[in-house]
C-alpha cells in the first residue's frame, strides 16, 4: 500500500472510528448512553459559541460639599480611581463648580465598594465627603 503524503494525518477506513474521533469538543451525551447509534439520537448538541453578556455598569458619582478640603479630594481620586495629579484635579473641580461629577463607571460590585471606600476614608478623616452609586445607561455614558 502506498505511504500518505501527511504522515501525520491519520486515515481512517472503519467509518465508525473516524465518526468519533472527530467529534466536535462541545457535544453533550444525555443520560441514556445507549450506543445504538443512529445519527445524533442521544447527543444533545450544544450551542457552539457560548451566549455571555456584559455585567450591567454603574457611574460612582462624587457630591460636593461646602467643607471637604481640594486636596483630600483630589487624593481620594488618585487612590481610589487610578488617576493622576492633573486628571483628579480636574475631576475635582468639576465636582465643585458643578455640585456633583463622575469618578467612574463599572459594574455594580465594584461601583458599590469604590463608594465605600470614599465614604469611609472621609468619615475616618473627619470628611463629609459623600459619593453614591447609580445606574449607567448607554445612551448617556
Ligand atoms: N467644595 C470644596 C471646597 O471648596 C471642595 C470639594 C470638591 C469638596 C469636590 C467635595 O466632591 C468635592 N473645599
Amino acid at each position: 500500500m502506498k505511504a500518505p503524503k501527511n504522515p501525520r494525518k491519520v486515515h481512517y477506513t472503519d467509518p465508525m472510528r473516524a465518526r468519533f474521533l472527530h467529534r466536535p469538543l462541545n457535544v453533550a451525551c444525555s443520560a441514556n448512553e445507549d450506543d445504538s447509534d443512529q445519527g445524533d439520537g442521544d447527543l444533545a448538541v450544544a450551542p457552539a459559541k457560548p451566549k455571555l453578556k456584559r455585567p450591567p455598569l454603574y457611574r460612582v458619582i462624587l457630591l460636593n460639599d461646602d467643607y471637604t478640603p481640594m486636596e483630600f479630594v483630589v487624593q481620594v481620586l488618585e487612590q481610589f480611581f487610578g488617576m493622576n495629579r492633573e486628571k483628579a484635579t480636574q475631576v475635582m473641580l468639576a465636582v465643585h463648580t458643578k455640585g456633583k461629577g463622575v469618578c467612574g463607571i463599572y459594574p455594580q460590585d465594584i461601583a458599590e465598594t469604590k463608594a465605600s471606600q470614599v465614604n469611609e476614608s472621609a468619615r475616618e478623616s473627619g470628611h463629609p465627603l459623600l459619593c453614591e452609586v447609580e445606574p449607567s445607561t448607554d445612551d448617556e455614558d
